[in-house]
């Protein structure tokens, strides 16, 4: 899968808002900060087409861009920024859950998880959301380029085992670096793959 076009389609705070062309989508998402918005870029080869920032809580809406006049990447707001008033972070999970127990067109989740650290409380609890809602998602770790390889294979093997004590399988997962461009091609076969399904 070649992305050759990628244009920002809106966004939206509520599902009917959303864009209105009904095609396929694939969104994003991890607690604040995890990468979410550069792995988009990483995956358009475009530096600031979503929003990026160090700060976490950049990204406060659902929005949609348009691929190859074809599908959709959909970026949306992290969970678990402890530094956000208790209001605002329920506020941004609402956005999110709505977006995601009302999407017809969902394809697929990516739930991102940071490389170097251990599985959070919170990437638990949203997983277990997840399955309990039947939303298809993958897994990915993100910012592999902080670590050298040998650490970052135990920690991955760790939380992988561990995530293997409520789960008999794991789902897809990929390790990314949106600074190296790591694993962009494994993620966008995997699109391309469920796109031909
Ligand atoms: N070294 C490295 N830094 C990364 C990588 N991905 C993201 N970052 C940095 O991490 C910070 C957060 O990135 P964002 O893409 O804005 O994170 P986000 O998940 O969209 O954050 P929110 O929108 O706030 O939820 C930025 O400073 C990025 O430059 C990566 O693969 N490697
Ligand atoms: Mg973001």
């Amino acid at each position: 899968m070649k992305i050759t076009q990628a244009i920002f389609s809106g966004s939206s705070q509520f599902v009917n808002q959303k864009p209105k062309l009904k095609l396929p989508e694939f969104a994003f998402i991890g607690r604040s900060n995890v990468g979410k918005s550069s792995l988009i870029n990483s995956l358009c080869n475009q530096k600031n087409l979503a929003l990026t920032s160090s700060k976490p809580g950049k990204t406060q809406l659902v929005n949609h861009f348009l691929i190859n006049e074809g599908w959709y990447l959909v970026d949306l707001p992290g969970y678990g920024y402890a530094k956000t008033s208790k209001t605002q972070r329920a506020n941004l999970h609402n956005i999110v859950m709505d977006y995601l127990n009302n999407s017809d067109e969902l394809i697929n989740l990516f739930v991102l998880l940071d490389s170097r650290l251990d599985l959070q409380k919170i990437d638990l609890q949203f997983l277990t959301e997840l399955g309990k809602a039947g939303i298809p998602f993958s897994l990915v770790y993100t910012k592999s380029d902080k670590l050298g390889k040998e650490a970052l294979g135990k920690q991955v093997e760790k939380n992988n085992s561990e995530l293997l004590n409520y789960w008999e399988e794991l789902p897809p997962v990929f390790l990314t670096s949106a600074v190296e461009g790591i694993g962009r091609e494994d993620i966008l076969t995997y699109i391309g793959t469920l796109l031909t399904k």
